[in-house]
């Protein structure tokens, strides 16, 4: 397990940009299963929308890639740096996702050369497959 005070020292993001709680499974440069919990306190909720808060899939995917940056940080925990965003493929956005679901974030290595990582994403409510994408990101070491 990798709990929140891991995840701030792994990861850049702050508030209200950090989309990662916990991390449940890591398998290095293979597999993480990492949570979101995802409340009505959210700062996106007021805007999107003001009558219907639904979690922008756009968030849900930068909560897969922050993910991905954990999964790839502690693959190399020896290597200082920095994991860029650089691209995403075959996104698709299933079911809404509303204050008080769980999100489970599944992400797998499909391949990893030098820097580049190119991820498969999956976030889960429950058992039902909520959004995926493939995620692409670069490791910057300093
Ligand atoms: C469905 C699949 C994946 N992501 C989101 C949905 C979804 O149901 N979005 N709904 C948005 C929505 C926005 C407003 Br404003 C509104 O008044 C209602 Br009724 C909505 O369902």
């Amino acid at each position: 397990m990798v709990d929140i005070y891991e995840i701030i020292e792994l990861l850049p993001h702050n508030y209200p940009f950090l989309l990662v709680d916990r991390v449940l499974e890591f398998e290095p440069a293979k597999r993480i299963v990492a949570i979101k919990n995802v409340t009505f306190n959210e700062p996106f909720f007021p805007g999107h929308f003001p009558k219907k808060p639904i979690m922008p899939g756009v968030l849900i995917v930068e909560a897969l890639a922050q993910a991905g940056g954990v999964l790839a940080f502690k693959t190399f925990p020896e290597k200082k740096g920095s994991v860029f965003f650089t691209g995403i493929d075959e996104a698709r956005f299933r079911k809404p996702v509303v204050p008080g679901d769980q999100l489970k974030l599944v992400v797998e290595v499909i391949k990893h050369r030098r820097e580049i990582w190119l991820f498969k994403g999956m976030a889960y409510v429950g058992d039902e497959m909520v959004a995926e994408a493939k995620i692409m990101a670069m490791l910057k070491e300093e």
